[in-house]
């Protein structure tokens, strides 16, 4: 890929070449690496003690066999991850996704962008990520749990409230972090509450926690309005997905004045120009695990669902890509663009592909990766852990604001570190150097390890 300077090149050609076919791996590190050049021609140090090198490389990765049972007997046989990347800044800390499409090169994209993200929260967190290729759809309640302590029961040994801290992501929510922690629980005879984060708020899970994704991303989002002298009020807003993220996006944009006309499944999207009906949404995917298809008819009026074509072609003035990586492409990009989307915001991990993010560059659309606007749900955890580590719960109203804060606080970090190093307005450098540049200090501070 052109643009990196000879430095950053090398660096990247060797990612290519000890990492081979790890497509999504090669687009992280890229994206973070095409930031880097004004870093490392101010303070060249960070390239001559192969500090960067160092943070492409993945400090320890495991691989594991999960062998289960399903509901008619028959074994099943999936494959289980757990990248640790960095622990320079604290445990290795990032969800478990469980998706039929998880191999390394997607584990490894996700724990890369979780050591940025992470150092951007100013939380002790470093970063990490893991899952399966099981796919939990189609699959009873009982086969659900069967796997999930299948899969800790390797895991256990792997994680610890020092170690790595786990916690959701795709196909990964309250009920399995429940059966992953009984089973780490019944292991270990230990209730270790700051092993997992996620929990219910019941057993040591903390408020916002389920939240505060989708809201840390509509802060995140407030914050660059905000900047422009604008405000929710009144805009036009898509939403991509229907899970975690997506759900409680769509319920701050409604709070603060938004209507969201769209969201979606990996089966389609459905359009509602009087706003989405988020109850409505919340029960066919939150209860009964149904498909978005479902809300058309149990709605009636002006609702349609599309099998076919893309999200992005409902005119908006706000997008946030909430379901997965490269779900947004360069044509979607020109589609957004040209119906007037002023601002664009990463729900999900690197949902935009290169391309995209070009194009919205050039179009001077406002553009946030999601290492910064994601944040907020990993920002959550570590204030979980703060709260697992002092044996106290906080009120939902308090850690609302401690959120608010640390998103505000990303916020005025990209912008300042943009403008620090030659690209005021860009919340690509901004997030990517700013991440950067705490990791890297900490690992020089650490010595050669
Ligand atoms: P969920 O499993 O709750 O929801 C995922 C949503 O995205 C579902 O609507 C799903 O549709 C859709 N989706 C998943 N894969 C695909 C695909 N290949 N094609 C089309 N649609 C797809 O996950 P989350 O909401 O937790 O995660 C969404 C994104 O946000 C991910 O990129 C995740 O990494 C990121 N993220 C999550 C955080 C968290 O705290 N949970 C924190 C930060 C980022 P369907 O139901 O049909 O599969
Ligand atoms: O991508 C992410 O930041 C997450 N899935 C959340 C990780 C966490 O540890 O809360």
């Amino acid at each position: 890929m052109p643009g990196l300077d000879e430095k950053l090149h090398d660096i990247y050609d060797e990612v290519l070449r000890r990492n081979a076919g790890e497509t999504e791996f090669h687009q992280a590190v890229h994206e973070v690496l095409d930031s880097l050049g004004p870093v490392v021609a101010k303070h060249p140090h960070y390239a001559d003690a192969a500090v960067i090198r160092r943070l492409c490389e993945p400090e320890r990765q495991i691989i594991f066999r999960v062998p289960w049972a399903d509901d008619q007997g028959n074994v099943q046989i999936n494959r289980g991850f757990r990248v640790e990347f960095n622990s320079a800044l604290g445990p290795y800390k990032g969800g478990l996704r469980f998706h039929p499409s998880v191999y390394l090169g997607i584990v490894k994209f996700l724990g890369f962008e979780q050591i940025f993200k992470n150092s951007l929260t100013g939380l002790p967190i470093g970063g990490g990520k893991g899952g399966s290729d099981f796919d939990p759809k189609g699959r009873s309640d009982a086969e659900v749990m069967r796997f999930c302590q299948a899969f800790m029961t390797e895991l256990y040994r792997h994680i610890g409230e020092y170690t790595d801290v786990p916690a959701g992501d795709i196909g990964v929510g309250g009920r399995e972090v429940g059966y992953l922690f009984g089973q780490y629980k019944r292991i270990t005879n230990r209730y270790e509450s700051g092993v997992l984060t996620g929990k219910g708020v019941t057993w040591g899970g903390s408020q916002v926690r389920t939240e505060a994704t989708g809201y840390g991303t509509v802060y995140f989002t407030h914050e660059m309005l905000k900047a422009r002298g604008e405000s929710y009020d009144g805009k036009k807003v898509v939403v991509s997905g229907s899970g975690n993220v997506a759900i409680y996006a769509i319920e701050k944009v409604h709070q603060l004045g938004g209507t969201v006309v769209a969201c979606s499944d990996s089966s389609g999207y459905i359009v509602d120009e009087a706003g989405i009906d988020l109850d409505l949404v919340k029960d066919i995917k939150e209860n009964r695990r149904g498909r978005v298809a479902e809300y058309v008819e149990a709605r009636g009026g002006g609702a349609r669902f599309s099998a076919s074509g893309s999200i992005w072609e409902v005119p908006c003035d706000i997008a946030l890509p909430c379901a997965t990586q490269n779900e947004l492409n360069g044509t979607d990009a020109k589609a957004l663009i040209a119906s007037g989307c002023t601002i664009v915001a990463e729900g999900a991990n690197m949902p935009c592909t290169p391309d995209a993010v070009r194009l919205f560059v050039e179009a001077g659309v406002g553009f946030a990766p999601g290492k910064a606007a994601n944040a907020g749900g990993v920002a959550t955890s570590a204030l979980e852990m703060q709260q697992n580590a002092s044996r106290d719960s906080w009120s939902f109203e308090h850690t609302e604001a401690r959120l608010a804060e640390i998103m505000r606080g990303i916020h005025t970090r990209c912008l300042e570190t943009a403008d620090e190093y030659g690209s005021p307005g860009n919340y690509i450098a901004g997030a990517n150097i700013g991440g950067f540049i705490q990791v890297a200090d900490a690992m020089l501070a650490l010595g050669l390890i």
